[in-house]
């Protein structure tokens, strides 16, 4: 067995949990948050065997979209000097951040 561990952006969560309920996925959703741009994200962990972890990142890749977005970036500097200026630098976020681990053992009690 396998888990898939899929970090999506929010604006993807229902189209991603469509699709996997869908295709009969068992998954767990939880809320999470970018450690860069410190926003709300959405990682599912979806328990598959092996032959079905194609299928699924597949599924998940087809519903998280790539968007374009600006984070300001404050010169780092040691002592302020007068008025500091962030600058805004654009970055590319998702699709999806996908890890897939072996699971050594899984019960349902
Ligand atoms: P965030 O950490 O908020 O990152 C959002 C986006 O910012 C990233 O998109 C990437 O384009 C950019 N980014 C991240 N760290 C950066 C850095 N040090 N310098 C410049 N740009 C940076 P994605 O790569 O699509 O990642 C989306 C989300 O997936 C991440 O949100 C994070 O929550 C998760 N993620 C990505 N890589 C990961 C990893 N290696 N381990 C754990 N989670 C990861």
């Amino acid at each position: 067995m396998k888990l898939i561990i899929a970090v999506v952006q929010d604006k993807d969560r229902r189209k991603v949990t469509d699709a996997l309920l869908e295709e009969g996925y068992k998954f767990t959703n939880i809320a999470s948050t970018g450690g860069f741009l410190r926003e709300g994200n959405v990682t599912f962990l979806i328990g598959v065997q092996e032959s079905q972890v194609d299928n699924a990142i597949e599924l998940v890749g087809r519903h998280s979209k790539t968007r374009e977005q600006f984070v300001n970036v404050f010169p780092p500097t040691i002592e302020p000097i007068g008025t500091c200026v962030p600058s805004p630098v654009k970055v590319l976020v998702g699709g999806a951040t996908v890890f897939v681990v072996n699971v050594d053992r899984f019960e349902k009690l």
